[in-house]
């Protein structure tokens, strides 16, 4: 439909297995994640793309180890390995990808001082990143999500997307998590309380 989009978040070479930040099984959606491009009038695509020494990066603050959290001037933020640097391999789409179709590609996370897990605001919540803009002026007020993670990049996205108006669906089913702390459930009750719909193809 014409006032739709799938918008594909970060299915990155280094959020698969093998990857500096792998999310278990996160290749295995790319099969389904192809169909659904094909079937979708309009793809955007989201790209992480940070530059070396990102303020997200454990190696960027002497001492700290992945995976921990520090106070940054907007709040909390969870600290990485290093990944998704601009150009390298690991930031490339999946090799198996149907990527060519994509309308836009939304990078995110290149301000050093920021991270960026939402395709619409970086994670200060104040910063857009234009997708908004994007998807109103196109006439598109639906979307659905798929990708990685289920837990950051996706949840942080279907949040901002019911705040920006768009009905918004997430395709559990195509989408994989890191799952850090609980991370998983507490995302999927606050999306499920936002009015995210979520959808998973092999249960429902
Ligand atoms: C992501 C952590 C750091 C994601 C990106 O795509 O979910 N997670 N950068
Ligand atoms: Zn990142």
């Amino acid at each position: 439909m014409a006032d739709e989009a799938l918008v594909v978040i970060d299915l990155q070479n280094d959020f698969c297995p093998g990857g500096a930040l792998a999310v278990t099984g996160g290749d295995e959606i790319v099969p389904l994640v192809n169909d659904m491009i094909r079937r979708n009038d309009h793809v955007v695509l989201t790209q992480d793309w940070h530059p070396a020494g990102h303020s997200s990066f454990a190696s960027s603050h002497p001492g700290a180890q992945p995976f921990t959290s520090i106070e940054m001037a907007y709040g909390p933020q969870t600290l990485w390995p290093d990944h998704c640097i601009q150009g390298s391999l690991g930031s490339d789409f999946h090799s198996g990808l149907a990527w060519t179709k994509a309308e836009l590609v939304i990078r995110k996370g290149f301000r050093p001082d920021i991270d960026s897990y939402s395709a619409f605001f970086e994670n200060d919540h104040k910063t857009p990143t234009g997708l908004t803009g994007y998807l109103r002026e196109r006439g598109i007020n639906t979307i659905t999500l798929v990708g990685l993670a289920t837990d950051y990049c996706v949840a942080y996205s279907a949040l901002d997307a019911v705040r920006q108006g768009f009905r918004t669906t997430v395709r559990l089913d195509a989408c994989r998590a890191i799952d850090l702390n609980g991370s998983l459930e507490a995302m999927i009750a606050r999306m499920r309380e936002a009015g995210v719909t979520l959808e998973d193809h092999l249960t429902d």
